[in-house]
């Protein structure tokens, strides 16, 4: 391996840890980090062949994909990036660079498209009820505050890594009038909600959402009090190998994050289990806002077939 092949792995390597150790994290900005970082790997990869090459593009992608499991956002975009026809390196190099660029503008306008579409469906005064920290989520509450909807929002806090303190940052730089709640309190509140909307790390091609853990006693709490719930999803976070059975992973954390280890190292009988991720069934989703408009959950697979540039061979 070449000095430079070196210095351009570390940088990639930094950003794999930057996703791991989740100081990036939210599924859209994770696949622009993998996008960034394999453009600029590859941008600056030496190497004498074009096998040489396609290993390392190869490797590098594998790293990536390898840092969080759950959001299908990450190896959607390292693939959609690394989608390359040519077999000569400077035009394959052009390539990826294009395709990332192309990926990471079109992450930026998703946003802001779903901010648009999903605004329309708020009303004046309506109580939304949100979970996490979603940035496609909040595109569409501060988009439909800023059109002049006298919302406000009930966040929930999020546990264990309390992503709802981030939103709740978020909607005050705003001026959105916000409560935030324990997760356990959601049905407590559901009563007082107009609506519930989500992001997703992953949506399954039946239309089934992989979202923050805790995801799906909102869903079921907004079905019971016959609320709607509303998910804010790119195209990206469509999941393809689902056509053909795959069950998507759901990321199991340490238990460090629940509880300090030095509080139950004695409990011999105790396992403190982790899961970052829930899965909420295709039942209980109203609809599906994506930058190409507003989908049921039933028809996930177009939105796979028509907009992930994916042929069902290649699966
Ligand atoms: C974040 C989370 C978010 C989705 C969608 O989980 O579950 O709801 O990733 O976010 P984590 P976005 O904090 O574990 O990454 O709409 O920003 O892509």
């Amino acid at each position: 391996m070449t000095l430079a092949i070196s210095y351009n792995m570390q940088k990639l390597k930094e950003t794999a840890e930057k996703i791991r150790k989740m100081e990036l994290r939210g599924a859209g900005r994770i696949a622009k980090a993998a996008a960034e970082a394999i453009r600029d790997y590859a941008e600056g990869l030496e190497v004498v062949s074009m096998e040489e090459f396609n290993t390392c593009i190869r490797e590098a992608s594998s790293f990536l994909i390898s840092t969080r499991p759950t959001a299908v956002s990450l190896p959607n975009a390292v693939k959609l990036v690394t989608k390359y026809s040519s077999g000569n390196i400077e035009e394959a190099r052009k390539e990826i660079i294009g395709n990332a660029n192309l990926f990471i503008e079109r992450a930026d306008k998703a946003l802001e498209k779903i901010g648009k579409i999903g605004a329309r469906r708020i009303k004046d005064g309506d109580i939304i009820m949100t979970h996490c920290n979603s940035h496609a989520a909040l595109s569409i509450i501060t988009t439909a505050f800023e059109n002049g909807k006298a919302i406000s929002v009930i966040a929930t806090e999020s546990r264990p890594r309390r992503q709802g303190l981030s939103t709740i940052h978020h909607l005050n730089k705003f001026g959105i009038p916000t409560t935030l709640i324990v997760d356990s309190a959601v049905r407590y509140y559901m009563k007082d909600v107009d609506i519930v909307i989500v992001g997703a790390d992953a949506i399954s091609t039946n239309g089934t959402l992989v979202n923050k853990i805790g995801t799906s006693q909102l869903a079921l709490a907004a079905h019971e009090a016959r609320k709607i719930f509303m998910v804010a999803a790119e195209t990206f976070k469509f999941s393809p190998s689902t056509i053909v059975g795959d069950l998507i992973e759901i990321e199991e954390r340490s238990s460090d994050e629940i509880v300090d280890p030095l509080l139950i190292a004695n409990l011999s009988h105790l396992q403190v289990k982790n899961p970052a991720f829930d899965f909420t069934p295709a039942r209980y989703i109203d609809m599906i806002v994506t930058d190409v408009g507003i989908i049921s959950p039933a028809i996930a697979y177009v939105i796979i077939k028509e907009h992930l540039s994916w042929e069902l061979g290649e699966i």
